[in-house]
């Protein structure tokens, strides 16, 4: 197991590379070119500085998070094949510069979905939030002005201005369409990626639709264990897995997530562990990592990667904003550096008890 911490470039973060370094235990960022559109072939330059100046600071690049995907891919037009070919190309680029881990999600039009940025807890501290009566009566397009007002100025991931000032338009796409065509779908693009990870060694990781149900009428299906689990036999190679994310499949209560980290075995490649307390099904907002400060049993889930024998990469996700720090929602530094001890506590802990 690596610990890592996300990092957005020095452009973006508010979180700089010597930060980082500091938090013991982490050895490693996972990050993206930040600013490219989905369906661009990312340059060799482009992707060798900015491993370059991750490893200057003293920490490996560990993976991509994310290289999305074009929504002609997701939507099945028939323009798809070209945006897959520079698909490969950008992972052929990312192998030649020995990048073996990308992230992605196979969400319709919204990456994921939270309808507060900043709600207040009893501590003072604020989290993102979720209250599926908020997203029932507010239209799609609207989604981003209820929420754009508190991201402190930071481009949210999944939620760049061009992207949602399309939306109606990337609706009609998905017009009737269901999920076992997004299914088919998500299959001919892996059919086609999957001699490049091959030949590169590329390990992707399908990140779960967050939260894990349809929002605004559109089909999502990484949502459960069954769903996970056919997406991982429809390509069964191992380059073909995913990055487990406790907060998103934990949105479904029924998930069963150290059942269903068990029963990937082999096939997670990249791990976001965060907890969550839920006021009710419906509404749910995100804590700090401990299983004390959420409904998440935080022990039995690392204790599940670790007896699955995972050796990928974990990045603490989303923390609280706390002490006073001005970030992206979600990704600030002090939170996430506090859970990326805890888990690596918890890991040790789990490590020394098993092997005395
Ligand atoms: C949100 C993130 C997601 C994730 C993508 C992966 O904070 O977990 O935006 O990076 O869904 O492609």
């Amino acid at each position: 197991m690596e610990m890592t911490l996300r990092w957005y470039g020095s452009k973006f973060d508010s979180v700089t590379l010597e930060q980082i370094r500091q938090i013991p235990g982490v050895t490693g960022v996972i990050t993206t070119l930040y600013g490219t559109e989905p369906g661009e072939v990312w340059k060799r330059e482009e992707i060798r500085k900015m491993k370059q100046e991750v490893e200057k600071a003293g920490l490996r690049l560990s993976g991509i998070e994310s290289v999305n995907v074009h929504e002609a891919i997701k939507a099945g037009l028939p323009e798809r094949d070209k945006y897959i070919e520079n698909y490969c190309e950008t992972l052929k680029n990312l192998g030649e510069e020995d990048i073996h881990f990308v992230c992605y999600n196979f969400m319709p039009v919204f990456d994921w979905t939270r309808t507060e940025l900043v709600r207040k807890r009893e501590d003072g501290s604020t989290v993102l939030a979720y209250n599926q009566k908020t997203v029932d009566a507010l239209k799609p397009e609207e989604m981003f002005d209820s929420i754009g007002k508190d991201t402190n100025g930071f481009v949210m991931p999944g939620w760049e201005p061009e992207r949602l000032q399309k939306v109606k338009e990337l609706f009609a796409l998905y017009q009737g369409m269901d999920e076992e065509t997004l299914f088919d779908n998500l299959q001919y693009f892996l059919e086609k990626i999957m001699p490049v990870c091959d030949r590169y060694n590329i390990n992707m990781g399908i990140h779960p639709d967050d939260p894990a149900w349809s929002v605004f009428g559109l089909p999502r299906i990484i949502i459960n264990k069954e769903n996970i689990l056919k997406v991982m036999k429809m390509v069964d190679n191992p380059h073909n897995g995913v990055t487990f994310c406790t907060g998103s499949f934990g949105t479904n209560r029924n998930n069963d997530l150290p059942d269903m980290i068990r029963s990937l075995k082999g096939r997670i490649h990249f791990a976001h562990i965060r907890n969550l307390r839920f006021h009710s099904v419906e509404d749910f907002e995100e804590a700090a990592h401990l299983s004390s400060d959420g409904s998440f049993d935080m022990y039995e889930i690392v204790k599940a990667f670790y007896e699955s024998g995972f050796d990928g990469s974990i990045r603490p996700d989303h923390g609280r904003m706390i002490w006073g720090e001005e970030a992206m929602p979600g990704y600030g530094l002090y939170d996430r550096a506090l859970g990326a001890t805890y888990i690596s506590g918890l890991w040790e802990a789990i490590k020394k008890s098993e092997t005395s």
